[in-house]
Formats: structure tokens, C-alpha cells, sequence
């Protein structure tokens, strides 16, 4: 059986796989990333669309950043709306920071040019991926082309999302997991119009949560609140386009309709494994912890799980361990605070099933925290605060501050 040797071994292509085999050659580190989907299902994958001042810094530093600053919409804040008004919080006036709306497809389309360019190895399309052995000496075995394979490596690490096999792999009782469900999902569409605002709406309106964002000036993203047992079948365009029309529509302002071009239903979840390390492997991304999308955090909580990784393995082969040590603690601490601030953001703006006639306690409560949150300029920089990111250090902002 071919056997290949590489310091770390790294399941799933992904971003949190693709950027954290980058990151490490950057540092001279050999990977090799072995993934189960083919290179064009992994390419068309829509899925995120908003990156956080700091991941945007993480992509340039690292070389990623060209078609990133030609192609990213910086955004100085969103709107939130509700009662039929929209309110706006302007980030940049009130925490200075900014985000990009650039599509993860976009990025993970960069990595992938990136890693072609350097010839890094990457095995798609591939069968059977399993780990061994991941408390001693750890190996990732799979089948590619019809040939069984094995990876001999100092370290594995778990970058294949909520349903991969790396999780699965540690044993029950070095586990927790801990998780919520929602009883609602996300319907969403891509369509080939112009966005008809220059930032993102989110909305809660009385037939549920909707969004409004984008892709680029010739391409809107939407979404709306839908049951989670709905059938994408049971959505015509007309009937997507009916129900974005009711929730987000204000008055002196119209929304654009165009040609849809991928519509999907995404279940919501909140999730935290702890630990996200065991033995010699270690989860990152979506493998160890995955959000609700209101708060935008998926796939910036996966870059910066990345930026710690790739900078605690380039210590471990400098001679200094305390920081892979730490790795799970650093990630977890800064978790939490993510969670909290997705559940707020996702309870806030979505109908909660039940509230409704006379009994819409839940539904007046919201539009008062939303009062609250677009009148205070306090409520205002806090939501700001967190949701252009939180900053990688283990310590809080408001520790930090003290400090200071
Ligand atoms: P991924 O992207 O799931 O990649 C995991 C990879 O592992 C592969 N894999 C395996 N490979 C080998 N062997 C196995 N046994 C394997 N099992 C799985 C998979 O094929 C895949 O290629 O996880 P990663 O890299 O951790 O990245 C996480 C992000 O994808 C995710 O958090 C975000 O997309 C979440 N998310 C958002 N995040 C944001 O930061 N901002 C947003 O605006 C945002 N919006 C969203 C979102 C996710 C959404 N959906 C569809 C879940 C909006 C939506 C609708
Ligand atoms: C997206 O553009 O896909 C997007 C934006 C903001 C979110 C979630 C998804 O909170």
C-alpha cells in the first residue's frame, strides 16, 4: 500500500483545511489534506458570504488577498429592521472596524488556485477516510483511484465539518458534546440581480426572519425563515420572491427580482465539543463547533481556530509546546462568546413558533430589545463589537481595557 510520511495530516478541504495547509506551508510545515468530495463539488459550494476585519487581515497576511481587495465589498455596518422601519448601525463610527462581504466560495476558490500554484498535496474524491491510532502514532488511511493509501503523520487534524469522521473518532467518555436546536430554518436563494441596498438587512417581520445580502454588485444572496421540515420542492421562485417581497418591503423602497440560480434549505444548530483535542489530533472549524448563520460567525470562528493551529504547531517545531497544549482552551473561551452572541442575534430576529395571536409575548419582547439595540448607542457598539470580531487573545476586551 502506497505510505506517505508528513508532519500533519489534515481531513477534509474545506476552509478551515484548505487555509490551515496553507498557513503551515507558509511556515515551512509539510501537510497533506485528503478530502471525500471532488474539487468541483467543493468549488460550487455556496455557503457563507461575510468576513470579519481580522479574517480579512488573516487572508492578506497570508498571500490571499489579491482578488479579496479587488473583488470584497467593504461594508461600515447593516441594517436592522423591523415595525415596517430599518435602522442602521454604522460599525465603523461606533468600534472603527468594518467587514467584507466576499463569498466563502471565493475564498476557498483562492485557496485552492494558491495550493495549485505550489503543488501542495491534496487528495480529492477520496473513500473510506479513517484515523488510527490518534493517542500514539497517527495514521489517516483512505482509498484514491481505486488504491488504498496511508498517511503517517506527527499529527492529525480534524478540519471535516459537523459530519466528518475525526469527531466521531475520540472516545465517548474524553467528549462532551453540548448542543441546541432550533425549530426553524434558513431557505436561500442566489439570483442574478443587482442587491437593492448597500449593506445587509436583517429582518424580523411578523411572518418570520429575512435577509438581504449579496455576492457582488450583480448578485443578490436572500434568505428567509422557513419551518425546518419545508421541502425546497414546495418553494416556486414566485413563492420566494412573494415572501422576501411581504417581509423585507418598506415603503419608498423596492426590492429587485432576477433569475434564481441555486435555492437550498439550511437547518440551524448551535454545537461545542469539548475538548477539540485529543491525543494528536485536533478539530477545527465546523468539526468542533458550529453556529446558527444570523451572527455570521461560521466561517470567521473556522479561520481564526486556523490562525491559532497554524501558529501553535510553527511553536511546537520551534521547541515550545505550551501553545498546542493550550490550543483547545484558546479556542473554547472565544466559542462561547461566539455562541452567545449567534443564539442573541438568531432568537432576536426569528419568529418563534407558537408565539402568535394573542399570545405574541416573545414577538413585542424582540421589537423592545430591537428598540433597544438600534436606540442605544451602548447596545449599538456592543453588537458592533461582536460582530466585526472578536479579537484572537484568550482575554476579553472589556479585561484588556482594564488593563490598559
Ligand atoms: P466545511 O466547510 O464543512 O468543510 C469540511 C470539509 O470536510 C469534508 N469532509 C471530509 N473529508 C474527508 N473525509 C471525510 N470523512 C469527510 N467528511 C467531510 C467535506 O466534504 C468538506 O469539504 O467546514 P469548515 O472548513 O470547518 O468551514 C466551516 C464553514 O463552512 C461554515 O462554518 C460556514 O459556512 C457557516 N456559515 C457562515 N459563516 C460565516 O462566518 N459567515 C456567514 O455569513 C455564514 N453564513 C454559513 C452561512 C453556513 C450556511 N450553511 C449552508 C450551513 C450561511 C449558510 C446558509
Ligand atoms: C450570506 O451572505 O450568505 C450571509 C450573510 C450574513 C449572515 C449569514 C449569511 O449572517
Amino acid at each position: 500500500m502506497p505510505s506517505l510520511k508528513t508532519r500533519v495530516a489534515i481531513v477534509g478541504a474545506g476552509p478551515a483545511g484548505l487555509l490551515l495547509g496553507w498557513a503551515l506551508g507558509a511556515s515551512g510545515i509539510d501537510s497533506v489534506i485528503v478530502e471525500r468530495r471532488p474539487v468541483d463539488y467543493i468549488l460550487a459550494r455556496v455557503r457563507a458570504g461575510v468576513l470579519e476585519q481580522g479574517s480579512v487581515e488573516t487572508l492578506t497576511e497570508l498571500g490571499l488577498g489579491g482578488r479579496l481587495a479587488a473583488e470584497g465589498l467593504v461594508h461600515r455596518g447593516i441594517y436592522l429592521q423591523f415595525a415596517g422601519e430599518r435602522h442602521h448601525v454604522d460599525f465603523a463610527d461606533l468600534v472603527g472596524r468594518t467587514v467584507t462581504v466576499y463569498g466563502q466560495q471565493a475564498v476557498v476558490r483562492d485557496l485552492i488556485t494558491a495550493h495549485e500554484g505550489a503543488g501542495s498535496r491534496i487528495f480529492y474524491s477520496a473513500d473510506d477516510v479513517a484515523v488510527h491510532d490518534i493517542a500514539t502514532t497517527p495514521r489517516v488511511s483512505f482509498t484514491h483511484d481505486g488504491q488504498p493509501h496511508e498517511i503517517e503523520a506527527d499529527f492529525i487534524v480534524g478540519a471535516d465539518g459537523f459530519h466528518g469522521v475525526c469527531r466521531p473518532a475520540i472516545p465517548a467518555d474524553a467528549l462532551t458534546a453540548y448542543e441546541r436546536g432550533y425549530p426553524y430554518a434558513w431557505l436561500g436563494i442566489l439570483a442574478d440581480v443587482a442587491p437593492s441596498t448597500d449593506e445587509l438587512i436583517y429582518c424580523l417581520h411578523e411572518d418570520g426572519f429575512a435577509m438581504h445580502s449579496m455576492r457582488s454588485p450583480t448578485v443578490s444572496r436572500l434568505y428567509l425563515q422557513v419551518n425546518p421540515d419545508e421541502k425546497i420542492e414546495d418553494w416556486s421562485d414566485e413563492r420566494i420572491w412573494d415572501a422576501l417581497h411581504a417581509r423585507l418591503g418598506i415603503d419608498g423602497w423596492r426590492l429587485n427580482e432576477g433569475p434564481v440560480t441555486e435555492k437550498s434549505i439550511t437547518p440551524m444548530r448551535s454545537f461545542v465539543v469539548s475538548s477539540m483535542n485529543h491525543g494528536r489530533l485536533f478539530l477545527a472549524g465546523d468539526a468542533g463547533h458550529i453556529v446558527p448563520p444570523t451572527g455570521a460567525k461560521g466561517l470567521n470562528s473556522a479561520i481564526a481556530d486556523v490562525t491559532l493551529l497554524a501558529d501553535a504547531f510553527a511553536r511546537y517545531y520551534a521547541g515550545d509546546e505550551a501553545p498546542l497544549a493550550g490550543y483547545s482552551d484558546a479556542v473554547l473561551s472565544r466559542q462561547w462568546r461566539i455562541q452567545q452572541f449567534s443564539q442573541w442575534m438568531t432568537r432576536m430576529l426569528h419568529r418563534h413558533p407558537g408565539d402568535a395571536g394573542e399570545h405574541r409575548f416573545d414577538y413585542f419582547s424582540q421589537l423592545g430589545e430591537l428598540d433597544y439595540t438600534t436606540g442605544s448607542v451602548h447596545a449599538m457598539r456592543s453588537l458592533a463589537e461582536q460582530y466585526t470580531g472578536l479579537p484572537l487573545s484568550r482575554h476579553s476586551l472589556s479585561r484588556q481595557e482594564h488593563a490598559a
